[in-house]
């Protein structure tokens, strides 16, 4: 424990307030965290999957209402509105403590605040933040041991300092109408209530490394980004490290586990992992930007993962994990899901916890039919994954030579494309959309803008945050180059002609080319193309040179209506849109006509 006096007093308020029968601090032993599990089973909040198949491996279910981020009940706290920004909710600090203090005033009488002590980032390093999650759900205990740094040295490495981040959950009711996950940034303090799913309760996750992070990387010169990070080997042993950002279950965990195709692994290529969903990216003293990983786990999106599509993910969640939402196949006391494999099983639990018919399963209705949720998850340890990059545990992080963007649109942008600076990139970044996804509440399929794809995540008011971008040039004086990328253009009858996945490494090695100058371009309006016979098609069944020429078509008519929809939004922004922003937007225009 700690004699840390601003922690004490904190937990003492906060348990004043909330009302548990006890208190239990979370140490980061395996004795501890067993003796929780066995607790949950008890309950039935886990239960226990197959020890041969699946070792450690736990199955929850959450509440039916209760399965996704929830951005509508996702506020942004600052003194004034303006800081917030038209994107983010808002309401004012003192109003929101005192609407939440209703709904925390004994929500855990009858159960147990659990303590943790937790790092974002390796425990004692120079860039490690740390926070306390206060919480009443061992579900949301088991998860953190996994997705973050837990333990006895947190509080050590805190010693008596007053700088961490204050974090209270409680699942109170799960009440979808008084659910709240609210953000005071300027108070070091998270608050969040009614929820107990994943990015609502996670609080080291979402909330804390990119909400509050970003936030506190304005104030501090660095930046904390919803992206992957991986390192590309080639064949004679160099390593080029990139970061990736695409919105949530657009490809990211995907991609930073990607394994490169037969014909790369043969000439020695590897790929390495170094994380899948946040990068805090700092300049470092030799003038180029540094990228760790805050995480010590993956918060995966379960369907579509199979042997094929992601066999390190799967091999990663196949031990030590935990599996919410997923189906669960009762003969077997396995979990299964879409795209697992052809064989759904017969005997078995849906997502709600119901008798599943997979025969009845309508790919229009999957939330209503599918045997596990669209956006059902593994929580998995990092340590587990085959090819986690040997950097993972490195506090420097891994020098980027390239940032990608990246968004899921049926049309308009292409496979890839190179920006002209990083203002341009900036830019680019800015103006990114996606199809929605069941990872949020809300409609799905949707092309909402969704720049760098932090929407949801930015702490702040988004046209400060892309001042803070443009600001990077001033300190640092070799930043990586900006690309974007589409996996997800599809063909007349909606199916996606790229093959994606471990392919996509052909499009990171032109990029990698890119950045040294060594590959080819041409220049359209909205930046450096390939030239098709560049992408290397070899060993791709059905695809040629041809339609590679039409993935990386640019056209102009609906990339003209796109640059009405980026007016649109950046007027919803408002003032705080940087003048260059606008600037690069009309040049496009031009360019455009
Ligand atoms: P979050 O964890 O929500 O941030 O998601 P993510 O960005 O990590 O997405 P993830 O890699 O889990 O992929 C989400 C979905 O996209 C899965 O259903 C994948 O099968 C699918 N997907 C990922 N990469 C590709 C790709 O290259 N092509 C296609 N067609 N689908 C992909
Ligand atoms: C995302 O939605 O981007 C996720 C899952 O990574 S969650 O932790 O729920 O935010
Ligand atoms: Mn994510």
């Amino acid at each position: 424990m700690t004699n840390n006096k601003y922690i004490l007093s904190w937990i003492d308020e906060m348990a004043a307030m909330t009302k548990p029968d006890r208190i239990v601090w979370i140490d980061g032993t395996e004795e501890q965290a067993e003796e929780l599990r066995r607790e949950a089973c008890r309950t039935g909040e886990l239960v226990k999957l197959n020890e041969k198949l699946l070792p450690n491996c736990y199955l929850h279910r959450t509440a039916v209402n209760d399965v996704a981020r929830v951005e509508g009940r996702t506020f942004i706290c600052t003194k004034t509105k303006e800081d917030a920004g038209n994107i983010n909710n808002w309401i004012e600090p003192g109003e929101c403590y005192a609407r939440l203090t209703k709904l925390f005033t004994g929500s855990m009488i009858g159960r147990t605040m659990y303590v943790i002590p937790y790092s974002m980032g390796v425990v004692g390093s120079e860039f490690a933040k740390y926070g306390i999650e206060l919480t009443d759900s061992i579900y949301v205990v088991l998860n953190m041991l996994i997705m973050t740094r837990v333990g006895n040295n947190v509080l050590e490495a805190l010693g008596d300092s007053p700088d961490y981040i204050k974090g209270l959950h409680s699942k109170a009711q799960l009440d979808e109408e008084n659910r709240y996950i609210c953000h005071f940034p300027e108070d070091n303090t998270i608050w969040s209530v009614n929820s107990g799913y994943g990015g609502n309760v996670l609080l080291g996750k979402k909330c804390f490394a990119l909400r509050i992070a970003s936030f506190l990387g304005r104030k501090e010169g660095w930046m904390a980004e919803h992206m992957l990070i991986l390192g590309i080997e080639y064949p004679n042993g160099e390593i080029k490290y990139i970061s990736a950002a695409f919105p949530s279950a657009c490809g990211k965990t995907n991609l930073a586990m990607l394994i490169p195709p037969e014909i790369y692994r043969k000439k020695g290529y590897k790929v390495w992992c170094v994380g899948d969903d946040i990068a805090w990216i700092r300049p470092g003293k030799d003038g180029r930007l540094w990228a760790v990983n805050p995480e010590n786990g993956f918060f995966g999106v379960a369907p579509g993962t199979n042997e094929k599509s992601n066999p390190n993910a799967l091999h990663t969640c196949m031990r030590d994990a935990i599996f919410t939402n997923v189906c669960h196949d009762l003969d077997n006391n396995t979990v299964w899901w879409e795209g697992l494999n052809n064989n759904p099983p017969k005997n078995a639990l849906n997502w709600r916890g119901e008798k599943w018919d997979y025969t009845k399963y309508d790919k229009n209705d999957k939330i209503g039919t599918s045997g596990a949720h669209p956006n059902s998850r593994f929580t998995a340890m990092a340590k587990n994954c085959p090819s986690l990059s040997s950097e993972f545990n490195n506090p420097a992080g891994v020098p980027l030579s390239a940032i990608i963007f990246g968004g899921r649109r049926a049309k308009t942008a292409p496979l890839v494309y190179e920006s002209t600076s990083w203002q341009n990139g900036t830019f680019v970044g800015s103006i990114m959309a996606s199809e929605t996804t069941a990872a949020a509440a809300g409609a799905i399929g949707v092309v909402r803008r969704d720049p760098m794809a932090m929407r949801p995540f930015v702490g702040y008011n988004m046209g400060d945050y892309f001042q803070h971008w443009l600001d990077m040039e001033k300190i640092v004086p070799h930043l990586p180059k900006i690309f974007h990328v589409n996996w997800f253009r599809t063909d007349d009858e909606g199916n996606f002609i790229w093959p994606g996945f471990g392919d996509n490494m052909r499009v990171l090695l032109w990029i990698l080319d890119r950045v040294e100058g060594k590959a080819d371009a041409d220049l359209t309006p909205i930046g450096y193309v390939p030239k098709a016979e560049d992408i290397d098609t070899e060993g791709l069944a059905g695809i040629d040179t041809e339609t590679i020429k039409g993935l990386l078509s640019v056209d102009r008519e609906s990339w003209r209506e796109d640059v009405k929809n980026i007016k649109d939004f950046y007027n919803l922004i408002g003032d705080r849109v940087p003048k260059e922003l606008w600037k690069e937007l009309e040049e496009l225009d031009e360019r455009l006509k």
